[in-house]
């Protein structure tokens, strides 16, 4: 089962970092999406199931309440949100680090400096371009891959224990893998390889039920969630001459509807499903910015635009960034001619 070329001396030596750590912290990107928190999940089960390690998620914030019930109730999980000082506490007394879905500590904002700091070995499990291997010591890093959940999956598959077997993944983990992949190809849709495939087939297979990971992803949101993207559809979304379609999604917008950003989760998907849009972007206010998601059909680089106009970057096709005022732009109101420059600079 050698589907990434996953390099077995990187296997040997992530065994080896598995079987003497005691204390392991798992970590992964800020405003955690399904793939952070399915593949986080995934790995600590493992390692409390089948290792027997003191295994705790650590991450810089804490989940989205539509995303939170991924992280299943054996996964002892601290967020720097609420508990800073926990945090930085088990931080310092790890002796194994292993940060997924992220290429580098820089995406654990708050806890970037801690984890830098800690002298205990570190591994890298991500599918995003230009891991910053510096800091670790075993890097699994290919962005031909659905996601760090599948990545994850193939790695475990290659550990002795598991000897290729995903019927020897504890259910809870094979579950977790199964629903970080179909996050992040959004239930099958982009980044799909063969592999991805065979990854579900197998976990399927294994026992894992589908139906209810595409019930409790899919089908357990709140009416606030389906009227407030019906709204920003209908009212907010504007489409430039060039092929951008954007929504600004305001504080008042949200409060007025009464929902959290985690609520908006797949809105920025929806307008490419429109003939003449060749890249879609979401904002939605947050503090003293605009958190900013791209995504961008074949031919059209989100990636390029994140990196040229929002300090971001990310996927091809699947971008995320910031907005900044004042900064990038003099105030909030000037957000809408910031976007229809964009519009003509990355698409015409
Ligand atoms: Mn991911």
């Amino acid at each position: 089962m050698d589907l990434y070329g996953i390099d077995s001396e990187a296997v040997r030596r992530l065994d080896a970092l598995l079987e003497s750590g005691v204390t392991v912290t798992v970590t992964a990107h800020t405003h955690p999406d399904g793939d952070a928190l399915g593949s986080v999940s995934a790995l600590v089960g493992y390692l409390r199931e089948c290792r027997g390690k003191d295994a705790v998620a650590v991450l810089p914030d804490s989940p989205a309440a539509t995303v939170r019930p991924i992280v299943p109730a054996g996964v002892p999980l601290l967020c720097f949100d609420t508990q800073p000082d926990a945090c930085l506490a088990r931080i310092a007394a790890s002796d194994l680090v292993v940060l997924l879905d992220a290429n580098g500590f820089s995406r654990t904002e708050g806890l970037q400096e801690a984890f830098e700091a800690s002298p205990a070995p570190k591994v890298l499990i991500d599918h995003h371009i230009g891991p910053d291997t510096e800091h670790f010591q075993v890097v699994f890093s290919t962005p031909d891959v659905s996601s760090a959940s599948e990545l994850l999956y193939y790695t475990l598959l290659e550990l002795p224990d598991i000897g290729g077997d995903p019927r020897r993944l504890p259910a809870d983990t094979a579950r977790a893998l199964l629903t970080g992949m179909t996050t992040d190809t959004n239930n099958f849709a982009n980044s799909v390889y063969p592999g991805t495939f065979r990854m579900a087939a197998d976990l399927i297979a294994a026992g894992v039920d589908r139906e209810a990971v595409l019930a409790d992803l899919y089908n357990r949101y709140r009416e606030n969630r389906v009227r407030v993207m019906g709204y920003l559809q209908y009212e907010a979304m504007r489409i430039t001459p060039e092929g951008l379609a954007y929504i600004i999604a305001t504080r008042e917008i949200m409060d007025r509807f009464g929902v959290d950003e985690g609520e908006t989760e797949g809105l920025v998907n929806i307008p490419l499903s429109i003939d003449r849009v060749k890249m879609s972007i979401l904002l939605k206010e947050n503090g003293g910015h605009f958190r900013v998601s791209i995504r961008s059909k074949k031919g059209w680089s989100a990636r390029a635009c994140a990196t040229s106009h929002f300090h971001g970057g990310g996927h091809e096709n699947a971008s995320g960034g910031k907005l900044f005022w004042p900064g990038d732009i003099a105030c909030r109101e000037d957000a809408s001619a910031y976007l229809e420059q964009v519009s003509k600079a990355c698409l015409s």
